[in-house]
């Protein structure tokens, strides 16, 4: 049987890639186009970033931060790009040396926070110290240092890479454990409040393949490798259920992620702190907490020392 070549949507050119929840192939140009037009959507939709805003990228120096990157460009919205060195051993060097390389290729502006050099510890002393998965002292970190410097840096918004698959795993945890206050949070754009920069993730409606495919059509060198750390992440397991799902009946991620959105998680409310908890500017770096020293701080405080490790 003699294979018929896919041929673009748009132009009937031969295609180099199958989107089948779109039912559709694209030729690069039209794929990039694609991608363009679904961060396009996601930015207008929720009103992510308005012309004049200051944008930073949270850039891990792999495939999504990378590719959102380039794509905020491709729409002619001016944004840095911050890196935050975890500490973990070769990977972060590695990390961010993608990271470095594309801001140097492309004439960007790329900052650095370094937790061992500007906090004093790694996330590998964190996890240690606290004897919990790694993950979670990293998305604290990680969530701090980039409120704090957008904050510190007069930057309006943050924007992450988090792409369709990373948004349906966390969606199928939290209904999983019907977690309603992480249910709350859970949206693509999360408003500023006092003390909090906004948050937006304008790659919602794209999923992994995509952005892979994105990066190496674009030319773009990312870390490929996992995070050594990352063994025993439960969303690595919520990944694999969900692409099993997608497998027989393509189109599912988007369904439960956009359903959720559309239908779900306006009665949830907008997970703010709520009213009866007020929150006060933390002595240790003035960050807005409810208790005394805010997670990050008692973190740093518990955390093995750089110079002791
Ligand atoms: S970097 Fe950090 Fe991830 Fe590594 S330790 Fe976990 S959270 S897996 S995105
Ligand atoms: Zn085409
Ligand atoms: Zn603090």
């Amino acid at each position: 049987m003699t294979r018929v070549p896919m041929k673009c949507r748009v132009c009937r050119e031969p295609a180099v890639i199958d989107l089948r929840r779109h039912n559709a192939n694209f030729c690069r140009e039209h794929f990039v186009a694609h991608c363009e037009e679904q961060v396009r959507r996601a930015i207008k939709h929720f009103r992510m970033i308005v012309p004049d805003e200051r944008v930073v990228v949270a850039v891990s120096g792999g495939k999504d931060s990378l590719a959102l990157w380039d794509l905020l460009g491709r729409l002619e919205i001016p944004a840095d790009g911050l890196y935050v060195g975890l500490g973990i051993d070769e990977y972060s060097d590695e990390s961010h040396r993608y990271a470095r390389e594309y801001a140097q290729s492309r004439g960007r502006t790329l900052h650095v926070v370094d937790l061992a050099a500007d906090h004093g510890f790694t996330i590998p002393g964190a996890a240690a110290a606290t004897r919990r998965a790694p993950c979670g002292a990293c998305g604290l970190s990680k969530r701090h240092v980039f409120n704090q410097f957008a904050l510190e840096h007069g930057y309006d918004v943050i924007a992450t890479g988090h792409n369709l698959d990373d948004e349906a795993a966390v969606l199928l945890g939290n209904v999983l454990h019907w977690d309603l206050d992480y249910l709350a949070r859970q949206h693509p754009a999360l408003p500023a409040a006092p003390g909090f920069a906004r948050k937006v993730k304008p790659l919602y409606r794209l999923g992994e393949r995509e952005m892979a495919a994105y990066c190496v059509l674009e030319r773009i060198d990312y870390q490929v490798e996992e995070c050594p750390m990352a063994a025993g992440n439960r969303h690595l397991g919520y990944k694999e259920t969900l692409n099993d799902l997608e497998h027989r009946s393509p189109g599912s991620k988007a369904a439960f992620l956009f359903g959720f959105l559309e239908r779900a998680h306006e009665q949830l409310g907008r997970g703010d702190a709520g009213p009866d908890v007020e929150l006060h500017p933390c002595p240790g770096c003035g960050a807005p907490t409810p208790g005394e020293l805010c997670a990050f701080c008692r973190l740093r405080e518990r955390a093995i020392p750089v110079t002791a490790s």
